[in-house]
């Protein structure tokens, strides 16, 4: 089974990848793209290995051990100042030791050139000096080794310092694994190595396994290449996106305060945020209703109050019958010799008699207990105000006058039964007036309703926009991590496709 890598194809994807980034004048990364452009360019024929690690671990030393005529310079103090690369054959392929500069945390050209290394490198040997293997900066370095996701192999170096009466070898290695599982770093293998004589020393199996690694390390190569390509593809993409994603991220901390971890974290919040929002809208509804629903019950007692008030009782309805039969054209009073005058002063002493009875018990009966009613609920109303009590004081009773004489029926005259009917109708007319004022009352009180509800829900309302406010800003960090995984899956779609392992059966095998 052999792996094809097309070539051509590829160096092509990687020029226009770092056309892109060259556009952009992003220059550093353009550069490192070419880097991954030359090895294309040579069929991916060579191996990298990176020897990396505190300063004075004996990196270069082991590489002048492992490589018959290299001849690195060595020493106490910090030796190896750039990235040396020391070039062998195995077999068709070239494998190409890289020596690095100490790591120091007070020199930052070192981290620059190591990190450049690990850019090449399609493995990292991690050399660390006996005596050094569990401080804090090893630790932290090793960490950082085994983020950049490239297989890792652990090199104890200086192990002729090792005093076996003090310890017994088989103890100390299980002390340093167990220091590596402690702090969760993981690795696919650890090689106690000396460049002295020394009775642990596997410096001859380490040579054996990297000439292994090398013949047969196609898989290797190209896994390399395309995580060495993701990474720059993502530094790209993050640089492009900074403005959007800072805004992104400051509009987060306006409101959560701090940056989500990952997409389900942001989804988890999203979700908070909708229940929250859910949460307080049915509270404010249930307020709202609530306060609506006194008004309302309130309404609904008034009409009943208005239809069952007795204004027109029998003596009144008696007025009432008087002054429609003497509406009747044949009304006369006075017999013979009564004149037009006598009738017509008649009819109007029956109707001011009517309405002057009746006007009395719409007031007394009518107007007033239902003022009484209204101002008692005021009084039990927080919210009530001045210019609601005003408008219970003006209720006033209808013009039953011109009502009384507007409501006859001149068809009907004549039947018997009318002049119950007309007072019934009167009755009606007035109440419905009464009515009519105290529904455009009612109404008027629903603006300052409205604006207790809101007092009453401020709070609320204040949590909503909040709520609102966080889940808008996630939501915004969201879609520009969406547009950034987008972005950098649409530049390495081509890369992933050449360089993900398509075997070929059956050819060439
Ligand atoms: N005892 C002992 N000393 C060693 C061993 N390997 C290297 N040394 C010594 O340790 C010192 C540092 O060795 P280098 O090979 O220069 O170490 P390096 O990691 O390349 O150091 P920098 O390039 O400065 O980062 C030198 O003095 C070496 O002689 C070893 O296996 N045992
Ligand atoms: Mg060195």
């Amino acid at each position: 089974m052999t792996t094809m890598v097309d070539n051509s194809a590829l160096q092509q994807a990687l020029a226009a990848l770092r056309g892109t980034m060259a556009e952009a004048e992003q220059w550093a990364l353009a550069n490192k793209v070419a880097d991954l452009e030359r090895r294309a360019a040579t069929g991916l024929q060579d191996l990298y290995v990176a020897f990396c690690g505190l300063f004075s671990a004996g990196k270069s030393s082991l590489i002048n051990a492992l490589v018959a005529d290299a001849d690195l310079a060595t020493g106490a103090v910090p030796t190896t100042a750039e990235v040396t690369a020391v070039r062998t054959q195995v077999e068709a392929r070239g494998l190409v030791l890289l020596d690095t500069p100490g790591v120091d945390s007070t020199d930052a050209s070192h981290a620059e050139a190591t990190e450049a290394a690990l850019h090449m490198a399609d493995a990292i040997i991690f050399v660390m000096d006996y005596q050094h293997v569990e401080s804090e900066e090893n630790i932290e370095l090793a960490r950082a080794f085994v983020d950049s996701g490239k297989p890792l192999y652990l090199v104890i170096n200086q192990v002729d310092k090792h005093i076996e009466w003090e310890l017994p070898f088989s103890e100390f290695q299980r002390r340093v694994e167990q220091t590596f599982r402690d702090h969760g770093l993981t690795y696919e293998r650890i090689y106690y190595t000396s460049t002295r004589d020394a009775a642990h020393d596997e410096t001859a199996r380490l040579k054996a396994d990297l000439e292994q690694l090398a013949s047969t390390g196609d898989e290797l190569v190209r896994k390399s290449l395309l995580l060495a390509a993701d990474t720059l593809v993502r530094q790209f993409v993050t640089g492009e996106h900074a403005p959007e994603m800072a805004q992104a991220e400051e509009r987060l901390y306006d409101t959560i305060g701090y940056v989500p971890f990952d997409e389900d974290e942001a989804q988890a919040l999203q979700s908070d945020a909708e229940r929250e929002l859910q949460r307080l809208t049915a509270q404010m509804d249930a307020q709202r209703t609530q306060l609506r629903q006194t008004l309302e019950a309130l309404g609904d007692e008034v009409r009943r109050q208005i239809q069952l008030a007795q204004i027109a009782p029998y003596e009144t309805t008696e007025k009432g019958r008087l002054y429609v039969e003497s509406q009747r054209p044949n009304f006369k009073v006075g017999g013979l010799f009564g004149g037009q005058r006598k009738t017509d002063a008649e009819r109007a002493q029956r109707l001011e008699a009517f309405v002057r009875d009746l006007s009395e018990r719409t007031e007394k009966f009518l107007v007033w207990p239902l003022q009484g009613q209204l101002r008692q609920w005021l009084e039990t109303t927080a919210w009530a105000d001045e210019a609601m009590r005003q408008s219970v004081e003006e209720i006033r009773v209808p013009a039953v006058s011109s009502l009384c004489q507007q409501t006859v029926n001149s068809g009907a005259l004549m039947s018997e039964q009318y002049p119950y009917q007309y007072v019934k109708d009167v009755v009606g007319q007035v109440k419905s007036q009464v009515q009519a004022q105290v529904n455009g009352l009612l109404e008027a009180w629903r603006a300052p309703l409205e604006a207790h509800a809101a007092r009453v829900t401020a709070s609320e309302r204040t949590e909503k926009e909040k709520a609102e406010a966080a889940h808008a800003a996630v939501s915004r960090w969201l879609s520009v991590r969406a547009a950034m995984a987008a972005a950098c899956g649409q530049y390495m779609a081509p890369l992933r496709q050449l360089l993900t392992s398509q075997t070929e059966p059956g050819w060439n095998t």
